[in-house]
């Protein structure tokens, strides 16, 4: 099956100069890359992007690691990747949520850790299934940033204000 996927590079996988690594491992799996970018992550996006952990107690943790504040990194790198089975290729190359338990060779397995405060730094994000890659991809791309027409789009007027070059 022909499907999208979220990739976030973590500020982990940034900080340890993984990104051309894992682009690496990314492009053996003939998928193609539909939509890249930096992010600055807010507060309001890491919560809403990890909103069904938010009853755990590893959660404000969670939101600190992803916002960057452990790793002097205040960004992460978000794709879409698209292609056959692309869920599963990118979850497979992933490895476990647990870095202690991810396949050795998986990203995470490799150069994911667990600190002594019990964060997961698991160096890469992917998504679970269509459903959540559909959240999440939604939720960190608009539709003019992905080249391919992915989901159903319409055309809104719209006279907001927005930052543009002087
Ligand atoms: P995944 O990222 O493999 O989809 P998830 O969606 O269940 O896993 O959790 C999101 C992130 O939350 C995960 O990448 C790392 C963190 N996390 C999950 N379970 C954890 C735990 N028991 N302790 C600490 N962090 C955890
Ligand atoms: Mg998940």
């Amino acid at each position: 099956m022909i499907e999208q996927t979220l990739v976030l590079i973590k500020p982990d996988g940034l900080k340890k100069s993984l990104t051309g690594n894992i682009l690496t491992r990314l492009s053996e799996t003939k998928l193609e890359i539909a939509a890249a970018k930096i992010v600055r992550v807010s507060r309001e996006l890491a919560m809403e992007h990890y909103k069904y952990l938010s009853d755990k107690p590893f959660f404000n943790e969670l939101i600190d690691y992803i916002q960057g504040k452990y790793h002097d990194r205040r960004k992460v790198m978000a794709m879409v990747y698209w292609g056959e089975n692309a869920i599963e290729k990118v979850r497979g190359l992933a490895g476990a949520t647990n870095p202690e338990e991810a396949d050795a060779t998986s990203i995470r397995g490799a150069f994911g850790r667990i600190t002594t405060g019990g964060v997961y730094e698991n160096v890469i994000h992917a998504s679970a299934n269509s459903g959540e890659a559909e959240r999440e991809i939604k939720l960190w791309f608009q539709p003019d940033e992905i080249v391919f027409e992915m989901y159903p789009t319409k055309i809104i007027e719209a006279m907001t204000a927005r930052r543009v070059w002087v």
